[in-house]
């Protein structure tokens, strides 16, 4: 087992309801079998503590104290198995997402069949849209949409926050009538009468989704705003559990459902979502935390399910790194990724981008 931290520049920052940021540092997982053949993952956790609890140090801590000796040396047949050693660790979704994604491409290459056949995919392109961060300016961020549209995008999705939200939204909806246009506030407003007003200006404004307003736990206050708007709300943060999927659809609190790989804890879970989501007619698709291309790629694999029926956070490396850690690296193709049909994640790994680019390394053996 290796682990590697590192680190990559963005090449646009971005900004959230939170934090911008210009780099991000995620840690790289290689779980090597008893044959030598590889299973890479990504713990793509955040630096901060702001989108959700846990930070790049937390999963470093989790994945070496905890992770590592419950997988090491261990015999496993499925990758279910192998993730139900680490069920009793509460929380810590993203470092378990890394070691789940590690252990599906490992378990998908010794059949030598495609991480998307091995969790039942059937699609064989994805529909990726883009996600755009809170610029300084309405013009900067409509230059920002018009480069990629151009780029072949056909849904955006963009960031909103208390003094960022109706009017540079109605500027995108103006320039553009006729996009496939969503927000996402990163729970960023409080249960107020004000928070209400700016969403029903929101709402006259054809949006497909209003992401997460409220924080992670207000499941009763999306309930209430969602009775009172057209626009179906789409919850992210809050949903870590499928049992917090039970929650949302018991009390109507969305009608939408971001999954996550990182933030669900990992394939096996975002695919049981999946499956509960269909099996309530809830729409999904898959969001992103900035992946680099082996996280990237999992989130490919899981859009070709049948129930990702919305366009996938899976635009291409290029929109945020110059190099990425797959070659060649994911691409979208007038806002189309092809699934791969190659062994596993299907992407080569380029060792030397990642090894140029770490900041620590952690091995351990049986
Ligand atoms: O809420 O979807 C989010 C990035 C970091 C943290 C939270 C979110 C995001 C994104 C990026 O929107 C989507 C992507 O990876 O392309
Ligand atoms: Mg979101």
């Amino acid at each position: 087992m290796r682990l590697r931290r590192v680190l990559l520049p963005l090449v646009h920052s971005f900004q959230t309801s939170s934090h911008r940021k210009s780099s991000l540092e995620h840690i790289i997982v290689e779980l090597i079998d008893e044959s030598g053949r590889t299973g890479w993952g990504e713990i793509a956790s955040p630096a901060d503590p702001f989108y959700g609890p846990e930070t790049t140090d937390t999963a470093m801590l989790i994945a070496t104290r905890y992770l590592t000796p419950a997988v090491l040396g261990t015999h496993w047949d499925h990758p279910r198995e192998i993730e139900a050693t680490w069920a009793k660790i509460r929380g810590h979704e993203f470092a378990k997402a890394g070691y789940s994604i590690a252990v599906w491409d490992l378990f998908a290459r010794a059949n030598d069949q495609s991480l998307s056949s091995a969790l039942g995919g059937t699609r064989t392109t994805v529909t990726a849209g883009v996600s755009l961060g809170i610029e300084p300016t309405i013009p900067a961020l409509l230059s920002q949409v018009d480069a990629q549209m151009a780029a072949g995008y056909r849904r955006v999705k963009l960031k909103i926050a208390p003094g960022w939200d109706v009017d540079p939204v109605r500027a995108v909806r103006a320039a553009h009538p006729h996009l496939d246009l969503h927000v996402d506030a990163n729970g960023a407003y409080s249960d107020t009468d004000d928070a209400f007003a700016v969403m029903r200006a929101l709402d006259a404004e054809g949006l497909t989704m209003l992401e997460q307003p409220f924080a992670p736990r207000a499941f009763e206050a999306h309930a209430r705003l969602q009775r009172r708007l057209r626009t179906p709300v789409c919850l992210d943060e809050s949903i870590t559990t499928v049992d917090d999927l039970r929650t949302m659809i018991a009390i109507d609190a969305g009608r939408i459902l971001n999954i996550k790989v990182s933030r669900m804890g990992g394939l096996t879970a975002a695919r049981d979502a999946h499956d509960l989501a269909r099996a309530h007619g809830i729409p999904v698709w898959c969001g992103g935390m900035h992946e680099f291309g082996i996280g990237r790629a999992a989130n490919v694999a899981l859009s070709s399910l049948a129930g990702f029926t919305l366009p996938s956070d899976v635009s291409g490396s290029d929109k945020y790194y110059s190099r990425d850690v797959v070659s060649p690296p994911v691409s979208a193709v007038a806002g189309q990724v092809q699934v791969p049909t190659g062994a596993g994640l299907g992407y080569e790994v380029d060792d030397e981008a990642i090894s140029s680019h770490t900041v620590q390394t952690v091995d351990s053996h049986v």
